[in-house]
């Protein structure tokens, strides 16, 4: 089966970071092909940020349904576009927040999210609710660092990251933690061996969940608001979507 990993940022080293770790949980034969946009954020972290991103990831699935694609995941913990991409596509799409937390939440009763800046942070906690989560995280966390420090200052980086998950550890009361942005994808089984509770990352995840959904043949709902979004003219730069 081949599954496209949507990173919904643009930078490169980000995506082929998040290659490697769907590699690395994806069962022997999956194909992967990681892509980013050609335009938007180079990292997202606001509300503006995520919107634009959006449309660089519905462009994203545009191409893979071109290309023949089984099932995608978006590979931002805002999981921007979501439900945009779904009304795009018959396959499976599967956003790493949500397959984070629901994994999370098969394995531990209570989890915390940490994630880069506080100001992102309520991405997160917003997600949690739209997803029903709400009560299995207790806290999201900020390490404060910027999304890009996690490539250009990885080792200063990976000790504020793991500082914060041992503060949730010893003051959450929680089972596990969750890595709260896709370019945390390479830290988790080194935060797992250091700070002794499971640690759950959304690429991972979202890839085992998107082959399951593909083993047990169930694609995305047509059935109500996933049905392919009504044709209709676009205008000016956005031309290209009228049908
Ligand atoms: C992410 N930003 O996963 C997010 C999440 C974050 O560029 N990729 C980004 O808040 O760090």
């Amino acid at each position: 089966m081949r599954i496209r990993i949507i990173n919904a940022n643009t930078s490169a080293a980000m995506t082929d970071k998040m290659g490697v770790a769907a590699l690395n949980a994806a069962r022997p034969g999956t194909e992967i092909i990681a892509v980013n946009p050609a335009s938007g954020p180079i990292t997202i972290e606001s509300h503006f940020d995520e919107t634009i991103a959006a449309v660089g990831v519905c462009e994203e699935i545009r191409a893979g349904e071109a290309a023949g694609t089984d099932a995608y995941v978006i590979a931002c913990f805002g999981d921007p576009g979501l439900y945009a991409a779904r009304e795009l596509t018959n396959a499976p799409v599967i956003g790493i927040a949500e397959a984070a937390f629901h994994v999370a939440s098969l394995i531990a009763t209570r989890f915390s999210v940490v994630t880069t800046l506080s100001r992102t942070s309520i991405m997160a906690e917003r997600l949690l609710h739209e997803y029903g989560m709400g009560n299995r995280c207790r806290k999201v966390r900020a390490a404060e660092i910027p999304v890009l420090a996690l490539e250009h200052e990885a080792d200063a980086s990976y000790r504020l990251i793991e500082a914060e998950c041992i503060r949730a550890r010893d003051e959450d009361q929680i089972g596990a933690i969750v890595l709260g942005c896709g370019g945390m994808a390479d830290l988790a089984t080194r935060l797992s061996a250091s700070i002794g509770l499971p640690v759950v990352e959304g690429v991972a995840a979202a890839v085992a969940l998107a082959e399951s959904l593909v083993t047990l043949k169930l694609q995305t709902s047509k059935f109500g608001d996933l049905a392919a979004p009504p044709a209709k003219p676009f205008t000016g730069e956005f031309a290209r979507y009228s049908r």
